[in-house]
């Protein structure tokens, strides 16, 4: 499966950040505004990401990502520090091989839900 990239600003410098869907987890790399990235670090996630997501999804106003797990049938919760650092990965078993994932409010409570692409067709999570 293809790895997920993703640009986003993670720590709220005004400067994009990339982070990078791996096997072994996720790696950040801060922006530094000019086309450059700091080293990448590595936050552990389950096995074999496909695709990747970000956007805050506990409401504190920091970037959290979710990664999708195509060969487990498992998707990565990661909340975001707000400074480009992220916790350990909450996994959860969801569907069927899902290898993408996008994130975005579909019910109007300006909560972000998830929505999955797997085998099966798609599968909506929404946030609570
Ligand atoms: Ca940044
Ligand atoms: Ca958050």
């Amino acid at each position: 499966m293809p790895e997920g990239l993703l640009l986003k600003d993670l720590n709220k410098d005004g400067k994009v950040d990339r982070v990078v869907a791996e096997k072994n987890g996720v790696t950040v790399a801060m922006g530094k505004g000019n086309g450059d990235f700091g080293p990448p670090v590595l936050f552990p996630t389950e096995k074999d990401n496909g695709g990747i997501a970000a956007a805050d999804l506990d409401g504190d106003k920091n970037v959290d990502l979710v990664t999708t797990n195509f060969k487990t049938s498992k998707i990565s919760i990661l909340k975001g520090s707000g400074m480009g650092g992220f916790g350990p990965a909450t996994v959860c078993q969801v569907g069927k091989g899902a290898y993408e994932v996008a994130l975005g409010d579909l019910n109007g409570d300006a909560k972000p839900d998830i929505v999955l692409a797997d085998v099966d067709g798609l599968i909506v999570l929404l946030a609570k």
